[in-house]
């Protein structure tokens, strides 16, 4: 069996994460969702609600499943028995420091990663983007899963 990990911080997950989880769904026959626990950033959901939305959002494959992690990526590879990352690829600005991770991670622990041209639908979307735009009121909802774009709507309504 092959499988492979899509990792992030999904806080919260995009149109641009799904549509990298989706088409790595189609290539390997098991896709582990690996969501950062970062214990110096605070993000506005937490750890148990992001994988509550991407096991929701990504129920759909049938081969997709989500779990975190803390330390190294390559660690994380290693416990779940995945020898490849996938890893969206948005602008060429994502693609320095993008190659320096995975040859840190090839020569760390023999890890592969996949780049995948984002769809053009997607290229310019972050979590950051989404939280600035619907933090002032902005319609993000072609942005993100619907029930992403209802939790961020009563989030932001809270704080
Ligand atoms: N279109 C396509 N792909 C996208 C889009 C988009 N619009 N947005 C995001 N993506 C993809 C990218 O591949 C991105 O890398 C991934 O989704 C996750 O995005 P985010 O923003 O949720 O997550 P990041 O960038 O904060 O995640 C960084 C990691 C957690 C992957 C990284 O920090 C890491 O591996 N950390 C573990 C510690 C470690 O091993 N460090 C050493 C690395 S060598």
């Amino acid at each position: 069996m092959t499988s492979a990990v899509c990792p992030g911080s999904f806080d919260p997950v995009t149109n641009g994460h799904l549509d990298i989880i989706g088409r790595a769904s189609r290539l390997f026959d098991e896709v582990i969702v690996g969501v950062l626990i970062n214990q110096s950033k605070l993000g506005l959901f937490t750890i148990e609600e992001r994988i509550e939305l991407l096991t929701e959002v990504t129920s759909s494959y049938g081969n997709v499943r989500v779990a975190s992690f803390q330390g190294l990526l390559v660690d994380f590879c290693r416990a779940q028995r995945a020898g490849v990352v996938v890893k969206g690829l948005r602008a060429v600005s994502d693609f320095d420091y993008e190659l320096q991770m995975a040859q840190m991670n090839i020569g760390l622990a023999g890890v592969e990663t996949l780049f995948m041209p984002t769809n053009p639908l997607y290229s310019f979307l972050s979590s950051s983007l989404v939280k600035e735009v619907a933090k002032w009121g902005g319609d993000v909802s072609a942005h993100v899963p619907d029930e992403v774009d209802r939790r961020l709507r009563a989030r932001l309504r809270q704080a």
